[in-house]
């Protein structure tokens, strides 16, 4: 058996910060899975150094479901985007340390390729409908065949998904939480625009993505729905805040736009009664927030019976690790639906050195054994730990709202 030597939290920061965890074996086989949670990165860090690591020496690391059951029931403390990074984190590097002694890349081991690629969906956006339009151009000429469009609002001075930099929007901007301000009515004004504007560019043939980030009510976003239908959005994302699930069966009522939630659940009871009663089209349920392949694997399942896909959050706070583990998740789960695809800064790349590539709208885990991802610690040393906050969100008069 391998047996679990050594483990360690690496924590950097190439232009973003990223916690990772290494496992070493007693054979010389190492493993790494990501362990970041953005705008709470030392909470993971802690957790793994003084909660879990200790409990992973002298462990067989073949035995990935019952470290991942020691690690959850284990606990006591059930759930939580803290406890579930963490033991993602573990759970990704057993997946990619088990793939790397049988020789075998790790969608292998979930049963192989059940399509030729992982079709993924890119960010246009721009302060302007003018603009959003034009990145999106410029994404569909690279060859992507989904895109996710946002656009600044007019009124309002920012605006959730625009960038300053186009290519990398990376919202944890501050050593303290920045504020925003937002107005529902006014949003509601310019989405429907923005659609207009881009199948008329655009043509039918592109998917045309949109996030609503949590910020309607059911009834809101039931007329957004409405709203949008004609241009046949594939998926409108996070409408409402999901704490309460049977929120969605009000959207249901008023919209056949397909809807999409999940990238801040953390375990199967987040999305149970969401899937159970058949009211999102895709689950956006992540690898590195929702515990690992392992019980991301059991979602997915569960989802499959209500013919709800899947849709994995893949913005850039969720390292090239988590990348390559839902590459590999998304190859071989028979209900993929698309992943998200955010590229990395260059800076982040030569961290993470990584198998994983893109052509033609669809991304491809490789052939190396494992996860096909590795860290370079020397280089990762180098770029220092800088507290970053996600910002805050207000309304006009100053309510704090969702962001
Ligand atoms: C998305 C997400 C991100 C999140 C970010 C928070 O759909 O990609 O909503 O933009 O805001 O990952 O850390
Ligand atoms: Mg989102």
């Amino acid at each position: 058996m391998p047996k679990i030597v050594a483990a360690r939290v690496i924590v950097t920061c190439p232009g973003r910060n990223f916690v990772t965890l290494k496992i070493e074996c007693d054979d010389g086989t190492t493993g790494v899975g990501d362990a970041t949670l953005n705008g709470r990165e030392m909470a993971v860090a802690s957790y793994l150094n003084d909660h879990v690591i200790p409990c992973l020496i002298g462990r067989d690391a073949h035995r990935i479901e019952d470290i991942w059951q020691y690690l959850y029931k284990g606990a006591y403390w059930r759930r939580g985007p803290v406890t579930m990074t963490g033991i993602a984190a573990v759970d990704m590097a057993l997946w990619d340390i088990k793939g790397k002694i049988a020789g075998l890349p790790v969608y292998q081991l979930l049963g192989g390729a059940a399509r030729e690629g992982v079709t993924v969906y890119c960010h246009a956006n721009g302060s302007s409908i003018d603009d959003t339009i034009s990145a999106a151009l410029e994404y569909r000429d690279k060859g992507y065949r989904a895109i996710r469009i946002q656009c600044g609002v007019p009124g309002l001075p920012t605006t959730y998904g625009v960038s300053k930099d186009r290519h990398h929007y990376e919202p944890a901007d501050g050593d303290l939480p920045s504020e925003s301000v937002w107005s529902t009515a006014k949003y509601m004004r310019v989405v429907p625009q923005l659609f207009a504007a881009a199948r008329e560019a655009l043509g039918w043939d592109i998917h045309l993505l949109h996030d609503i980030h949590h910020r309607l009510t059911p009834i809101e976003a039931g007329r957004l729905g409405k709203d949008l239908e004609p241009y046949r959005p594939f998926w409108l994302e996070d409408a409402t805040p999901a704490e309460n699930q049977d929120a969605f069966r009000l959207i249901r009522q008023h919209t056949t736009a397909p809807l999409a939630v999940g990238e801040i659940f953390n375990s199967i009871w987040d999305c149970k009664e969401l899937i159970e009663n058949q009211l999102i089209d895709y689950i956006r349920a992540t690898v590195v927030h929702a515990g690992g392949l392992t019980h991301l694997r059991r979602i997915a399942a569960l989802a499959d019976l209500y013919q709800i896909r899947t849709g994995c959050h893949g913005a850039t706070d969720l390292s090239p690790i988590t990348m390559a583990a839902a590459l590999h998740f998304g190859l071989s789960v028979p209900n993929f639906g698309i992943q998200e695809h955010m590229a990395h800064t260059a800076e982040t790349d030569a961290v993470f050195p990584h198998a994983y590539t893109y052509a033609d709208g669809m991304m491809h885990p490789g052939e190396a054994p494992g996860l096909g991802v590795d860290i370079d610690e020397d280089l990762a040393a180098t770029h220092e730990y800088k507290r970053a906050f996600l910002p805050v969100n207000r309304l006009e008069d100053g309510t704090l709202w969702s962001w």
